[in-house]
């Protein structure tokens, strides 16, 4: 019999893997999607098999965070072994445009899914996908024990929610585990956070498809691993004997200036800065003569613009990742570089451009297939 999951968030990057991932490994995977009038499951599309076949293991159901109803149903009706609940306002810019309603999907709609769990009466394990957001003003490096400080509506919802996750485990026996997650990216990360927008810029500039690449705060450091990998962390929390709270990161830190220095290097663009404030500006000091066509030294790419600031800002999270360590042998595989050149390869081909290739080389010889749709974990479902 396959053990079932159900993935709230599975259109998202984290659910998409981690589908993959749980399909890889024999389970049948439900999934909640928003209904909306155009597609939200490109993600998801090379996983997804007709329902009325009889190999299908990937079933998909319409819901809203907002829905306690039909959460309560699909609880009720697909007795999940596990639960794993991605879906969330996971913008923290946004969350300052729309903090009501970051509250009520992101927080209250945690606290909706636990109570569908309780009332339902079933046994299950619970994934709570938490933030370093959380940790906000905190300084670095965070571990979990590091009090909370958060700094905009996301990270205080994501609070909440975290909370509630525990006073579940502690009040009602439900084996629920928090999963501190740094920042995570990939090929696969939506366009508007700022590793996919720098990655894509430099591909769509090398194109000649764009001039200028608008940001906001250069100095804020984070602490950036690979998506693929953080979801197996999910699972190998949820399979533990006891359910615990993890920080999972790399134990680095870079700030977006360095992100993007080393984008635009890996591609033979050298970015030189001038100016200060909201006057600076990132200038083209060296191109590699392949690239003169779109791009020439002296070319201001990079300019500030306040829109992208937010009114309270994370300087800095840095992962003490001891305990992840020690309790689940945790290390990461891919490095903040490695990271920049897959993502890169990915956009750089996906404007048409052929890649350097080196980010290809590392999924593939770290174990992340490799596919034309993306950086998939597929044939390792084929195989299961
Ligand atoms: P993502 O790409 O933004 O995906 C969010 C998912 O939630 C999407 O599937 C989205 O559906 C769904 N969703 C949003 N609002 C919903 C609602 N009201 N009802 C039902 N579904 C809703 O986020 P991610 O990067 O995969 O992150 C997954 C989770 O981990 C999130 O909870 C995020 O806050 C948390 N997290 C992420 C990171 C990170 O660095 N990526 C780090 C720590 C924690 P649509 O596709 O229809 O929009
Ligand atoms: O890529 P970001 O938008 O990610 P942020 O705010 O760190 O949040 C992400 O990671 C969290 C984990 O810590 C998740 F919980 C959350 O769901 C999300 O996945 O911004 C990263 C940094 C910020 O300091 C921001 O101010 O980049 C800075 N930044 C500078 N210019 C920009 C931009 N961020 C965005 N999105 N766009 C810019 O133009």
């Amino acid at each position: 019999m396959h053990k079932r999951a159900l993935v709230t968030g599975i259109t998202g990057q984290d659910g998409s893997y981690l589908a993959e991932f749980l399909l890889s490994k024999g389970y049948t995977v439900h999934g909640l999607i928003r209904r909306a009038s155009t597609f939200n499951t490109g993600r998801i599309e090379h996983i997804y098999a007709d329902p009325h076949a009889p190999e299908a293991r990937l079933f998909l159901h319409y819901g809203d965070l907002s829905d306690s109803g039909q959460m309560a149903n699909l609880i009720f009706n697909i007795r999940p072994d596990e639960v794993y609940h991605l879906a969330a306002q996971s913008h923290v810019r946004v969350s300052f445009d729309m903090p009501e309603y970051t509250g009520d999907s992101t927080g209250l709609g945690t606290t909706r899914l636990l109570e569908a769990i309780r009332r339902s009466g079933i046994k299950t394990r619970y994934y709570q996908a938490s933030s370093s957001e959380m940790f906000g003003a905190a300084p670095p490096p965070q571990s979990e024990k590091t009090p909370f400080y958060p700094r905009s509506p996301y990270a205080a919802a994501k609070v909440y929610a975290y909370w509630m996750a525990v006073n579940y485990r502690e009040g009602y026996g439900l084996f629920a585990c928090n999963g501190i997650l740094f920042n995570h990216e990939s090929p696969r990360r939506g366009e508007t956070f700022v590793t996919r927008k720098v990655t894509r810029a430099v591909a769509n500039m090398l194109a000649g498809r764009q001039k200028k690449l608008y940001l906001g705060n250069l100095d804020a450091k984070r602490d950036w691993g690979f998506a693929p990998e953080y979801v197996e962390m999910m699972w190998l929390m949820l399979n533990q004997d006891e359910p615990d709270d993890f920080v999972v990161g790399t134990g680095t830190s870079y700030s977006i200036r360095d992100l993007v220095e080393r984008a635009f290097d890996y591609m033979g663009v050298e970015v030189e800065w001038q100016g200060e404030g909201r006057e600076e500006r990132g200038l083209v000091r060296s191109v590699n003569p392949k690239w003169r066509g779109a791009l020439s030294p002296g070319n201001a790419i990079i300019e500030i613009d306040p829109r992208y600031f937010r009114p309270t800002e994370v300087a800095c999270l840095q992962a003490d990742i001891g305990k992840a360590r020690e309790k689940l042998s945790w290390e990461p595989r891919v490095t903040f570089d490695e990271l920049v050149k897959i993502m890169v390869d990915y956009d750089v081909r996906a404007a048409g451009l052929a890649p350097i290739g080196e980010g290809i080389s590392v999924c593939q010889s770290k174990g992340f297939c490799y596919t034309n749709h993306d950086f998939s974990l597929s044939e390792a479902i084929r195989e299961a």
